[in-house]
């Protein structure tokens, strides 16, 4: 490889004046059963839309992230896991075991009739058979949804309709912060809203005595005993989709965003070992959650690809105490740790002691991701988590660029609260909303300019979607849904995004999923939700609600309206704040004036701007009297 003996600037040059060669070289970094002869071929022309990268390669990811490394690394720990409880021990699966695992899960999932090209949904707490049954499918070319556990059996059942996936994975019981999740129970429930459903794994993970139905439910422990523990890997086209992973967008239901096997490994492989600047066999932890692409990128294919030893922990980072997260990197001594702001701001408030009393000398790196980082949390992280000596690697991306787009490298110029530099192969540029291009010190839309290995390939059943969603409104173009400012350096800021997603916590919710989970609601006549700031979850929701007539608009429908929405979509849905409303402002035409109620929520009042093309602006006067505060 000869990434590591130049200089970033210059290998980044290279990425842009020659792709093909710069490509097919770091395609070298995995295996392929057929190497590729081509690198991208794409065109984001509405006429001509298509991205295909190492269209003529074959391989399988799970070869790529077990099997080439059992002759160098075979009892090297691949995956470490940490449970919720400290009290409990923790797990180890060396490289060989991990083959052993995965082979075996991919063999019951062949017995109960999963091949090549099946949807497979994984609804799993944070155990290492979540892993398994991602490097599984992988395995035999099943295409794996992953359904974070804390979504709710409606949100569950709704992507597993809409990817036609009859066959789930579940645990009986998740466990988090000392609280049990009843996954079991709601895949249960799903089933009662999508009758697809034919078959259920259930992982044993707590013991839990749950309901097992005949024909459909299966516990894997006793499917596993009679399988064998040999599995050949399935050869894939570098093109064939290896997973479809929900996200939300501004409109909508959730899109299912489609990866590649080639171009996503390649991106997850590259990436992990270039901005990480991993040296096996070193412990690497992402404290993300499988079920969002922080984990799949991070947690499993990235560092798997790159034979790392990659550490799974199944709780909260603040229980029992808020030392917890720094105990850990204790207890496996830690040497890159890559967790979300929202975690940092909550952990900072409770003291820099919970911090202080815990060694931290194995950290060498430390990494920011799921939303902008604002300067204060980035100074204590670096500072009192990292005692100065840990770079910190603010990495900007998205579910739908597969990996990390706007990042530092360890050996650069940081600036706190900046993404800083374009990853190699990414050029992006900053667009006013006439979509000309901004140059120099500018703040626009974000939005880039060619293709790169990572990107998502497609809208799970609606290809029309993909190109209307990122293609439409600046032709030509990849849209991002972010605004960024750029310095004089040419550094860039993420200022968050410019389209009708919030983003609470890290986590992408769309305000109309959360709208029409509250028109739902017998009581609702109209919803419109909005972001507000939040000190620790970065954004809060904030919702607008119109009761039906007749309706009492009382402190018991807010908590009727916060749990119908938990119970909708899932816990990280529920708002924060619910203002009754007579009247909603709209113009003339009858469209709902977001700035507006997003000024109101954000408590800045005195400039609402141009109100006047308001059909009614009393309600205004109406909405600035009675806003509430969160709680
Ligand atoms: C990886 C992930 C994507 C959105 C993205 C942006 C925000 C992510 C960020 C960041 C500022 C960073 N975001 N990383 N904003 N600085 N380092 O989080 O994917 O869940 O799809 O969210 O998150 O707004 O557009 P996803």
């Amino acid at each position: 490889m000869t990434l590591t003996d130049q200089s970033r600037a210059e290998t980044y040059a290279r990425s842009l004046a020659d792709p093909d060669a710069f490509w097919l070289d770091q395609a070298q970094r995995l295996d392929w059963i057929t190497a590729p002869t081509k690198a991208g071929d794409w065109s984001f022309d509405e006429k001509d839309f298509h991205v295909r990268w190492f269209d003529d390669g074959v391989l399988n990811v799970s070869a790529n992230c077990i099997d080439r490394h059992l002759e160098s690394r075979a009892d090297q720990v691949a995956i470490v896991w940490e449970p919720d409880d400290p009290a409990e021990d923790p797990r180890r699966y060396t490289y060989a075991e991990l083959h052993r695992e995965v082979c075996r899960f991919a063999n019951v999932l062949k017995a109960r009739g999963v091949a090549k090209g099946d949807r497979v949904t994984i609804y799993m707490p944070m155990i290492p058979e979540a892993a398994f049954a991602l490097l599984a499918c992988a395995r035999i070319g099943a295409v794996h949804s992953v359904v974070f556990g804390g979504f709710s059996a409606d949100a569950l059942a709704n992507r597993m309709e809409d990817c036609g996936s009859s066959v789930v994975v579940t645990a009986d019981e998740g466990r988090r912060g000392g609280k049990r999740v009843a996954l079991k129970a709601c895949v249960d429930e799903a089933a009662q809203i999508f009758a697809g459903i034919e078959t259920v794994i259930v992982v044993r993970a707590t013991g839990a005595d749950v309901a097992m139905q005949d024909g459909r439910d299966v516990w894997y422990d006793d499917a596993a005993a009679t399988v064998d523990t040999d599995c050949a890997p399935e050869p894939m086209a570098a093109e064939d989709p290896l997973f479809i992973l929900y996200t939300s967008g501004s409109t909508g239901k959730p899109k299912g965003v489609v990866h590649s096997t080639g171009g996503y490994l390649l991106w997850a492989a590259l990436t992990h070992q270039t901005v990480f600047d991993y040296r096996a066999p070193e412990v690497f932890w992402c404290a993300a959650d499988v079920g969002w692409v922080t984990g799949h990128s991070y947690i499993v294919y990235g560092p798997l690809a790159n034979g790392a030893t990659t550490l799974m922990y199944e709780g909260v980072p603040n229980w029992p105490t808020a030392s917890r997260i720094w105990e850990v990197v204790d207890r496996h001594q830690v040497a890159t740790l890559y967790t979300a702001p929202t975690a940092l701001r909550a952990l900072m408030k409770e003291g820099d002691d919970f911090v202080t009393r815990t060694s931290r000398k194995s950290l060498r790196l430390l990494g920011s991701v799921g939303e902008p980082i604002n300067p204060e949390a980035w100074r204590w992280y670096h500072d009192i988590v990292g005692e100065g000596r840990c770079p910190v690697m603010d990495t900007w991306w998205q579910t739908e660029t597969g990996g990390h787009m706007i990042t530092p490298t360890p050996d650069m110029m940081l600036k706190p609260g900046s993404a800083t530099l374009p990853f190699y192969g990414i050029e992006p540029k900053l667009l006013d909303g006439d979509g000309r291009e901004l140059t120099g010190e500018a703040e626009g839309n974000l939005v880039i300019m060619r293709s790169w290995p990572g990107q998502m390939r497609g809208v799970w059943g609606d290809e029309q979607r993909h190109f209307e969603t990122y293609f439409r409104t600046f032709p030509g173009v990849y849209t991002t849904g972010d605004g960024a400012r750029r310095d004089a350096d040419g550094y860039y800021w993420i200022t968050g995004r410019v389209d009708d997603v919030i983003n609470v916590s890290g986590h992408r919710m769309g305000t109309a999923e959360v709208e029409s989970a509250l028109v739902l609601h017998t009581a609702v006549a109209e919803a419109a939700v909005v972001g507000m700031p939040h000190d620790v979850k970065g954004q809060g929701i904030y919702a607008y609600v119109t009761v039906n007539a007749g309706v009492d608009a009382d402190d018991a429908l807010v908590k009727t309206l916060r749990d119908w929405v938990r119970h909708e979509i899932g816990p990280i849905a529920t708002p924060d704040a619910i203002q009754f409303a007579p009247g909603l402002p709209k113009t003339r035409s009858g469209k709902i004036m977001r700035r507006i109620l997003r000024k109101i929520a954000e408590g800045d009042v005195s400039s609402l701007g141009d109100t006047s093309t308001l059909a009614d602006p009393e309600v205004v006067e109406h909405l600035v009297a009675n806003r509430v505060s969160s709680g």
